[in-house]
């Protein structure tokens, strides 16, 4: 039975009809970019506070960059090790909102940018539009003037990346995260969300009043109504974006809001998506720097830094801690082996510049894609297992996608003595061809066998992976 929805209306009902678009489901892998004004100080290094929730405990610690203004506005502490740099590098009278005008994207080449994506094997991105510092990179119209085109850059930073990939890569999909609440917004401080300020009355600097400078701030007589919502709606409706990723979820207007994404794209004829943060109901869910250990039935999304522990560019973390070629397509393959996407993130400078570290390190991954992505994008994972099969006598993790044609294993490294054991039992018949992805193409069949126990062998020669930077990601 085909179920024809011709409009949304704005209730759980009818928005519970929605699902995961298919560009979507067959993406598998995306580019988070996290870029603002906390990409000037673009520093973090917490050590546990006495003062930090548990909701900050988590494992790995929370350090995320873009967190410069909530860490600098904490209650003086000499072992805050932001706060100490910040009085260390900047002095008790810079405030956050004093890096608005070096944070200039003098350098930003959206046709370089969505290059990069292209070329590391991407098929989605989702731009920061408004982090929690409320600082937007689009045009906010009546709402704030808070944004990079009255401010900063005194240009359309969203509209500029989106224009161009719709330009040059047409089949590059385009969203934009968002974050419902604003940290330090004395309109959205009304709503006296959670531990959220509006109710912090700290400044660590004593320079102005703790919820000051605000800059950029117009008259609104409500946050939700006259803020959030048509901020909301003009990145669905004028910038067309087709991922609305919010985060925080807390007081929304989001039934609305969603009713009126989905008809806009629906009459256009394309298909968008939003998160499980929009605090109405999602189409996917969203591990922050997790993933899930086996197959969930319904698609979700785990998105990480190519920083160990920062989604924001953090100039503390050496470049060689970064997650490479390898790391991101191990992360990738496991990831879409248990039915989600992966959100890969990266932190451009505030000159906008994607620094060379994480470019190599997205072209070495996307090297690999170029092979052997047709076992990652557009697959199904295989029901029975994509769990981490046991490694047998010495080899490697491995993963298993599907196609209509093909069963793929994805190992993890090459078996060190050249027999790559797998012990799951594989939908195999006799006469079933195994060959190896290499960059120049498949390789002749490989030798396999079943064992009585149901496991398999297949002979792997040095061959195969030599030359082969990530045949063995
Ligand atoms: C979190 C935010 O607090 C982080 O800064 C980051 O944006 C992450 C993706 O979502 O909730």
């Amino acid at each position: 039975t085909a179920l024809l929805i011709e409009e949304y209306t704005p209730d759980t009902t009818s928005l519970s009809l929605h699902e995961t678009p298919s560009w979507w489901n067959s993406a598998k892998y995306g580019i988070f970019i996290h870029w603002g004004v906390y990409s000037k100080p673009a520093f973090v290094n917490r050590a546990i506070f006495s003062w930090m929730s548990t909701e900050f405990l988590q494992a790995p610690p929370n350090q995320y960059a873009e967190w410069y203004d909530w860490d600098i506005r904490q209650p003086p502490d000499a072992s805050n090790p932001t706060w100490v740099h910040h009085l260390d590098t900047y002095g008790k009278d810079v405030a956050y909102d004093d890096f608005i005008p070096q944070f200039t994207a003098s350098k930003f080449n959206a046709s370089a940018w969505v290059d990069i994506i292209d070329r590391a094997g991407a098929k989605y991105f989702v731009l920061v539009s408004k982090h929690h510092d409320g600082f937007a990179l689009f045009d906010t119209g009546n709402t704030t003037n808070r944004n990079s085109v009255q401010l900063g850059p005194k240009r359309d930073l969203v509209a500029e990346l989106f224009q161009t990939a719709k330009d040059e890569k047409p089949d590059l999909h385009r969203g934009t995260y968002y974050s419902l609440p604003e940290w330090f917004s004395p309109d959205f401080a009304k709503y006296g969300f959670g531990s959220w300020p509006g109710g912090l009355a700290h400044n660590a600097f004593n320079t102005t009043p703790a919820l000051e400078p605000y800059t950029g701030r117009l008259d609104i007589d409500d946050y939700l109504t006259d803020l959030q919502l048509p901020q909301m709606v003009d990145l669905a409706t004028k910038y067309d974006t087709e991922i609305m990723w919010c985060d925080i979820g807390g007081p929304n207007r989001n039934l609305e809001f969603a009713a009126t994404f989905y008809n806009h794209a629906m009459s256009q004829g394309r298909q968008v998506t939003l998160n499980d943060r929009c605090g109405i109901l999602p189409d996917f869910d969203t591990p922050e720097y997790a993933t899930f250990g086996s197959i969930q039935p319904t698609k979700w999304e785990s998105s990480e830094g190519m920083d160990p522990f920062s989604y924001g560019l953090n100039l503390a973390t050496n470049a060689s801690q970064y997650k490479n070629g390898t790391t991101i397509v191990q992360s990738l393959v496991d990831i879409t082996a248990k039915n989600g996407n992966f959100l890969l993130d990266i932190g451009p400078t505030a000159d906008g510049e994607i620094i060379q570290p994480m470019v190599d390190n997205l072209l070495d991954a996307g090297s690999w894609l170029e092979f052997a992505g047709d076992c990652v994008y557009d697959t199904d994972y295989w029901f029975p297992a994509s769990e981490d099969p046991k490694p047998v006598n010495g080899t490697p993790a491995a993963r298993f996608t599907t196609t209509p044609n093909t069963f793929c294993i994805i190992a993890f490294a090459p078996p060190s003595d050249g027999s790559l054991v797998v012990g799951k039992r594989l939908p195999l018949m006799l006469g079933d061809e195994i060959v190896a992805l290499r960059p120049s193409g498949p390789s002749s069949p490989l030798a396999w066998n079943i064992s009585a126990s149901g496991d398999l062998t297949i002979q792997v020669s040095s061959a195969d992976v030599e030359g082969v930077r990530f045949a063995w990601p």
